[in-house]
């Protein structure tokens, strides 16, 4: 909380009653004549045809996947296809007036929004433009496929391209807007400000916060729009997204030109429905969904409700919504009803609704009461209408017959490149900015007060006799995590970072001190308690293209991001057919001494998901390198701090941390200390038991131990560690994981596999019990310890002469704990 603003208790202990103001419901009331004044006829004949175009899409894929064909041609499409026929006015009304600058972001039912957003940009392009995209896009592929034979102009051309990309991506062709890999509920198309839509409901709702964040700080035109169900309103990366969006800050406490509200419109299409569950009645209990708006902040986010079957209301109501972020007001929330004909899914049976209620919405169909009101106010007749059925129909079978042929639009090779889909989940780019110009900061680096506290500082823990500098004198691992950062601020003028506690108080364990004095408040800010929101946004930040450091202060605290760390952080580049990167590095510090709840080393369960890079420094010299390597990258890295080590100095790099910058390449293991007898392979603060088991082994039993320090997780080079077993013949792994399933297993096994020649004794795992994380004054009976290590390596590695255990590391305790899941 900043100084800045005094809390004044007779201010804020006074009695009042809140007045929570109107919101409009349904309130548009203009008659077609009076439209015509407004809009050309050309413009009003063009809406119709975008609601004609998706309605014959969707139909499409309708009759394919429930009669398995559409015109007399056979086709199957197992995959998913959620269609939205009755919602076409909502997502042309809402995609009208935006252009390229624009983006939209959905989720699984997003067919007509991608094909509206497509269609509007279209409109608005020059045909020079549009062509440079259709050839700059996969390097002209798609529009090699859709201009053969083409007859006509520019914009048709563009058309094609957009229903066939859209088709083609939908079929898991390798000729579609994400070469297939993202699908029916995820396609997307940048170019045309077409975002990732979302499989996982309401997950784009802290991610377009992000891309609204993106475009604020960095200055860019253009609005974003959250399309996101009435039902996934349930959804909590829907409420942190709305929670981060409405922070006082953006307009008490940003600066300047900074200073005011996100630029996102939360747009609910609002078809009544989940799956089969009723919004309005049974599963939520907002009765009209605008209300959600007055939970947010004072203005209510501007919230309406408009009518979505009428592309004109939603028009008209984007033209004064679009007016309110203009002006820095936003954000606003447009609750726009709406009802889908067809099921949440073709299988479905409507077993959940009515038959006459259908009926009586179709009966007020979109499309044809808007070409009623054409034809009665004069500005179509039938023929006019028919011609655009015409051409919406043959638009479609073209793109339709395209897409199924599989010469034209092949499916991803696997067979001839088998690694076509690894070499896409990572992008291992090396970026020293994510775009060019003069990042904003206070003061030059030098100047700062932690950059001159540091100064002043032993890089190396050991004076020249090997005595230890004083705690208060030695560079500290947290410093070398502040450095990293604080080049990286000075360098690249995206970056911006935040999470709970990161600006006043400068991080819970002070790694950002002295980072407030130096960055105005739009690049470090405090963020609402909302993990999923931390990571989310983040992620749509990234993805726009800016660089970005969420912070998770406790490891235990992923839970609450684990949609976005599980679904969404990995999995956007190489779905998007590495179209986009995601420069995201997501800081996260590993606790102790605070129990069950805040101790949890959970760097196993993100090693897991294929995706994401994880690193786990142990001294500063690696904290420093492995930060400025994960800074200088396009991947998304997890990057494990333990709070043991915040305040340790360097006690292993001799030369001491260096001042300039380097890097240390994620992924490749460090010999902490040489040895011969036996490996000890560390995890995380793990490294400094080790090295004492390692002065036991030596001083007791003769033993010399090689200490292999693992420093990343994700990727793992195991050469150094197979080398060191040609050496030792043995080894041991240990880490704070708790033991059961853990990526030292992994390691492990693989060792097992790869090393199997040169082991003695197979590889030893020792991590944490699989229990709670007990009290502090219990840990030491829950964390790996020295005792453990050595007990552990004379039951099962190499017996030591004259040892007594005092831990039971026997196989029959091993198979005890074993059967009783402890
Ligand atoms: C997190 C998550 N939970 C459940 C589902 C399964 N599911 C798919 S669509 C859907 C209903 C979503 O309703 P709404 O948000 O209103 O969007 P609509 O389908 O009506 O467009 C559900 C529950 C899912 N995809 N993701
Ligand atoms: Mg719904």
């Amino acid at each position: 909380m900043p100084k800045t603003q005094f809390i004044n208790p007779s201010d804020v202990r006074r009695a009042q009653t809140l007045e929570l103001g109107s919101i409009p419901v349904n309130q548009y009331d203009r008659s077609m004549k009076e439209e015509l004044s407004r809009f050309s006829r050309e413009d009003l004949l063009r809406i119709y045809r975008d609601m004609l175009i998706i309605r014959e899409f969707e139909t499409m894929l309708n009759l394919i996947k429930t009669t398995g064909e559409y015109k007399g041609i056979s086709y199957s499409h197992p995959g998913p296809a959620h269609l939205s026929i009755g919602q076409e006015a909502s997502a042309v009304g809402m995609a009208y007036k935006l252009d390229i600058n624009d983006y939209i972001f959905g989720s699984h039912r997003s067919h007509g929004e991608i094909l509206a957003k497509g269609l509007s940009a279209i409109q608005k392009l020059g045909d020079d433009e549009l062509l440079a995209i259709m050839k700059n896009f996969f390097e002209g592929r798609i529009l090699s496929i859709v201009e053969k034979g083409h007859q006509g102009d520019v914009k048709s051309l563009a058309l094609k391209f957009l229903t066939y990309g859209t088709l083609a991506e939908i079929f898991a062709r390798e000729t579609g807007f994400n070469k297939g890999l993202g699908g029916s509920m995820h396609a997307f198309f940048t170019p045309f400000g077409i975002y990732p839509n979302n499989a996982i409901v309401g997950g784009s709702g802290d991610i377009a916060v992000g891309a609204a964040l993106y475009k604020k700080v960095n200055r860019k035109p253009g609005i974003v729009v959250a399309n996101i169900g009435d039902a996934s309103l349930g959804c909590g990366p829907v409420w942190e997204g709305m929670t981060f969006a409405a922070m006082d800050q953006f307009r008490e406490l940003w600066e300047g030109e900074m200073q005011g509200g996100l630029p996102i419109i939360f747009n609910i299409m609002n078809n009544q429905y989940g799956m089969g569950g009723q919004t309005c009645g049974e599963t939520m209990g907002y009765t009209i969904a605008a209300r959600v708006g007055a939970a947010l902040n004072r203005e209510n986010m501007h919230a309406e409700r408009v009518d979505g079957y009428n592309p004109l209301a939603v028009i008209d109501a984007y033209e004064r919504k679009m007016k309110i972020i203009q002006e820095k007001r936003g954000p606003v929330f447009l609750d726009v009803l709406t009802y889908r004909f067809s099921g949440h899914s073709p299988s479905d049976s409507s077993s959940y609704r009515s038959k006459e209620e259908i009926e009586a919405w179709e009966s007020v169909d979109s499309i044809i009461s808007f070409g009623q009101e054409l034809m009665s106010s004069g500005a179509a007749d039938q023929a006019a209408l028919d011609s655009i059925r015409e051409e919406c129909d043959s638009l479609v079978l073209g793109a339709f017959k395209l897409s199924i042929d599989d010469q034209v639009s092949p499916r991803m090779d696997l067979v001839k490149h088998p690694g076509l889909i690894g070499d896409m989940m990572f992008s291992n780019e090396s970026v020293d900015r994510m775009e060019e110009g003069s990042p904003e900061v206070n003061h030059p680096l030098e100047e700062n007060p932690r950059v001159k506290q540091i100064a002043r500082k032993e890089r190396f823990a050991f004076d020249a006799r090997g005595k230890a500098h004083s705690a208060m004198k030695q560079y500290q691992f947290r410093d070398g995590i502040f450095e990293a950062i604080a080049d990286r601020f000075y360098k690249d003028p995206t970056l911006v970072a935040y999470g709970e506690e990161n600006r006043d108080w400068g991080g819970a364990f002070a790694a950002y001190r002295g980072l407030t004095e130096a960055l105005p408040y739009h690049r470090l800010f405090n963020s609402p308690i909302s993990e999923g929101a931390i990571v989310g946004t983040a992620i749509g930040y990234g993805m726009c293209g800016g660089r970005v450091i969420p912070e998770i202060m406790y490891c235990d605290f992923l839970g609450r991001s684990g949609d976005e760390v599980f679904n969404q952080l990995p999995k956007w580049q190489s779905m998007s057919g590495n179209l986009i990167k995601m420069p995201v590095v997501l800081r996260v510090s590993v606790g102790s001494k605070y129990g069950a709840q805040h101790s949890q080393d959970w760097s196993s369960l993100v090693a897991h998901i294929p995706g994401l890079k994880v690193v786990f420094p142990a001294t500063p010299y690696d904290a420093k390198g492995l930060m400025n390597a994960a800074l200088q990258g396009t991947d998304p890295v997890v990057f494990f701090e333990s709070q043991r080590l915040y305040g340790i100095g360097e006690e292993f790099h001799q030369e001491g941390v260096p001042e300039g910058y380097y890097e240390i390449p994620i992924g490749e293991p460090d010999i902490k200390r040489s040895g011969k007898d036996l490996t000890i392979l560390t995890i995380g603060a793990t490294l400094y038991r080790a090295r004492e088991a390692a002065d036991l082994l030596q001083e007791k039993h003769g033993l010399s131990a090689e200490i292999i320090d693992a420093r990343s997780l994700v990727p793992f080079n195991y050469e150094l560690v197979l080398e060191s077993l040609k050496k030792t013949g043995r080894i041991l792994l240990v880490s704070d994981a708790s033991e059961r399933g853990s990526y030292l297993k992994d390691l492990a096994h693989n060792i097992t596999e790869l090393g199997f020649d040169d082991l003695d004794a197979p590889p030893v795992v020792v991590g944490s019990r699989n229990w709670i994380t007990p009290a502090y004054e219990l840990e030491d009976y829950f964390f790996p310890q020295v005792s453990w290590i050595i007990d552990a390596i004379h039951e099962k590695i190499l017996p030591l002469k004259n040892h007594t255990t005092t831990n039971n590391f026997t196989s029959g305790e091993q198979l005890r704990r074993s059967r009783l899941g402890v």
